[in-house]
């Protein structure tokens, strides 16, 4: 029973009571994974919050369902370091990045005046290119993007590509920005965590790809931010509902990678 099924997996915790009741946003985390392999996706969601910088949760939920729609599967977006030597020349680059994406530099500047508002949330926010607004009208939740991942093995076969190492955090942050950049309402995202250790972030588009900038915001700091550039996105709803739902497997194929720089 159960043989072909592919189920999603989802993890969610927060110290100070549950997230609806106020509690801080510890850590989420999303597996598609088969029958056979569950223990071990819960496994890797719960240890991912039981080890946490943020500290350590009173609250946590972990859940799955089957999926019943065919799970699309895409190519990992094309990865890029860009290496800086402080937090103002990391966000010089990532308002560069965004630029060139598309976002024009007075809404740049109009969604970043509105980061602090948002640091708190757990989900990710719209933000509307054409007018200067948050469109997702989903408070302090934010959108969470669910229903995706990666087969450790073949993550693994592309980072030995990329000569990178095989890390856990990459992975789900690679193929969070593949998925959403695949909506054609998508301009850009730009994300740094909310971890206090962790301070790489990134903007990605479908034409310039994953890049990582190794600095945006300082050690200690648990501000994160996770903002959708979007562009005539006339239903929100079916936008949440490809972010939500959709199932997606990220699989990279040796012969696609070529890229020259
Ligand atoms: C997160 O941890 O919440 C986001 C991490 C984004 C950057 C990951 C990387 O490419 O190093
Ligand atoms: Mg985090």
């Amino acid at each position: 029973m159960h043989e072909d099924k592919i189920f999603s997996v989802r993890m969610r915790a927060a110290k100070n009571g549950a997230h609806e009741q106020g509690g801080k946003h510890i850590s989420g985390g999303e597996m598609l994974s088969t029958y056979q392999d569950m223990k071990h996706a819960v496994h890797t969601l719960l240890e991912k919050a039981l080890n946490h910088s943020k500290g350590n949760p009173d609250f946590m939920q972990i859940q799955f369902e089957a999926i019943n729609e065919p799970i699309q599967q895409i190519e990992p977006l094309f990865v890029q370091t860009n290496e800086v030597g402080s937090v103002e020349r990391g966000q010089i680059v990532a308002k560069g990045l965004l630029e060139q994406a598309g976002v024009p530099r007075s809404e740049i500047e109009k969604a970043y005046a509105q980061i602090p508002e948002y640091s708190g949330n757990r989900g990710a926010i719209f933000f509307d290119i054409s007018t200067g607004e948050r469109i997702d009208n989903r408070g302090a939740k934010g959108v969470r993007v669910s229903r995706m991942d990666w087969k450790h093995a073949n993550f693994e076969a592309w980072a030995n590509s990329q000569q990178m190492s095989a890390n856990l955090r990459v992975k789900e942050a690679l193929v969070l920005a593949t998925k959403v950049s695949q909506h054609p309402a998508t301009v850009a995202e730009l994300c740094w965590s909310d971890d206090p250790d962790y301070i790489t972030g990134y903007v990605a588009s479908k034409e310039l790809g994953y890049q990582r900038i190794t600095k945006l915001k300082e050690y200690g700091d648990e501000n994160g931010c996770r903002i959708f550039f979007v562009d005539g996105l006339t239903d929100v709803s079916s936008y949440i509902y490809y972010l939500e739902k959709q199932p997606i497997f990220v699989h990279w194929r040796e012969t696609d990678d070529k890229r020259i720089n």
